[in-house]
């Protein structure tokens, strides 16, 4: 009886060690978000729920990069002033990518995240930053 709970527990100690959630390196969290920056899509802004609209591996909190072209300029910002408080998620307007704080609305706190971005001139930092990936530096 003994011997059978001692090997169980070698088992589940041996399985823990080599299952992914302990393999591999880390980065560190740099944004307190619980998301190691190794896998962040965005490094530097917390974002626990990884939200990212359109898919392209930048999270909504450090993507004003609208029309994917890789920088965020004159262009993503004529798409930010024709989605700003042009509705909600359930009327006509609502940009769901330029709703970088995912509330429901285009607004102020919406505009000083897309400001800080365009400011910056590229989306990001995410994950790729540390990794082999293209999108989002
Ligand atoms: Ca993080
Ligand atoms: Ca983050
Ligand atoms: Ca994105
Ligand atoms: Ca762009």
């Amino acid at each position: 009886m003994r011997l059978s709970l001692l090997f169980s527990l070698l088992v589940i100690l041996t399985l823990g060690l080599v299952s992914p959630a302990f393999a591999g390196p880390t980065m560190g969290d740099h944004d307190l978000d619980g998301i190691d920056s190794l896998f962040d899509n965005c490094r530097d802004a917390s974002n626990t729920n990884q939200r990212d609209p359109d898919g392209d591996g930048c999270g909504a909190v450090c993507d004003g990069d609208y029309d994917q072209d890789g920088v965020v300029a004159g262009t993503d910002f004529l798409i930010f002033r024709a989605s700003f408080l042009a509705g909600t998620p359930l009327g006509a307007g609502y940009n769901e990518n330029a709703d970088h704080s995912g509330d429901g609305i285009v607004a102020g706190n919406d505009f000083l995240i897309f400001r800080a971005q365009f400011g910056a001139g590229v989306p990001g930092p995410s994950k790729a930053a540390y990794r082999d990936l293209t999108a989002c530096p």
